[in-house]
């Protein structure tokens, strides 16, 4: 990673992977808002509100990453503006599958019930990291992660599947890799806490050990941009 930074001019100093993650998340956030957003005049009606969704997702997170960008290489932490940015981006990643499920009979209750596990898992994970409350890092994982698996069974097997099963089709199709996301992409954070937390998992991460920002930032990229896409496919899709 040295080497590769210096060939570059600008980053020739000492910039760090973490901060390197955080330059090169702001501008992939940035540029893929700008795809997301121009894409709204290229499909069909309804679907625009499906890609601005996708373009607020990225904006909203382009614009926490300007801010932990520059907190990370004053040497601050990033903990807050991460949570704050994941409180507001997680929600629309669940309005995203509503949207695309309502014209299957998709109900304001499979959004709530999705929006209220999200933010179990995201307030418990919160107090986690910034050590809140009278659990540990470790048991504040625990129930964030009950959440996240709450969250994983009812879009796989729960109502949400079976609507996407009656759409069929390519709603069916976007349906299916929403859910990889959440199962493969989203666990890519669970990673991360357990690399900057400590716990009984804290021998098995130790060769991640400090990492934890940098793994987040790759989960955010993979899940945040490859939601978009997902969803851009289905709207210019036949
Ligand atoms: C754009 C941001 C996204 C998709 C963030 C997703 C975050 C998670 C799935 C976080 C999950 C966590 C656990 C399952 C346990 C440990 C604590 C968290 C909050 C890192």
């Amino acid at each position: 990673m040295e080497n590769l930074l210096s060939i570059l001019p600008v980053l020739a100093t000492d910039l760090s992977l973490t901060d390197f993650t955080f330059w090169i998340g702001f501008a992939a956030m940035l540029a893929s808002t700008m795809f997301f957003f121009s894409a709204m005049n290229m499909v069909a009606d309804k679907w625009k509100t499906s890609m601005l969704v996708s373009a607020l997702i990225t904006g909203i997170a382009a614009l926490h990453y300007y801010y932990m960008r520059n907190a990370a290489m004053e040497g601050d932490i990033t903990t807050a503006y991460r949570y704050v940015d994941w409180i507001l981006t997680v929600p629309l990643m669940c309005v995203e599958f509503y949207l695309i499920l309502k014209p299957s009979g998709a109900t304001k209750s499979l959004l709530w019930k999705l929006i209220l596990l999200s933010t179990v898992m995201l307030v418990t994970g919160y107090f986690g990291e910034a050590g809140i409350g009278p659990l540990d890092a470790q048991l504040w994982g625990l129930v964030s992660g009950i959440a996240y698996f709450a969250i994983v069974a009812e879009i796989w097997f729960g109502g949400a599947s079976k609507l996407a099963k009656s759409a069929g089709g390519n709603v069916e199709s976007a349906h299916k890799m929403l859910c990889k996301f959440v199962l493969i992409g989203w666990a890519i954070y669970p990673i991360g806490y357990m690399a900057g937390t400590d716990g009984w998992y804290s021998g098995i991460f130790s060769g991640l050990a400090g990492q934890m920002d940098v793994i987040y930032n790759v989960g955010d990229a993979i899940n945040k941009i490859g939601f978009g896409l997902v969803v851009y496919n289905l709207a210019v899709s036949k």
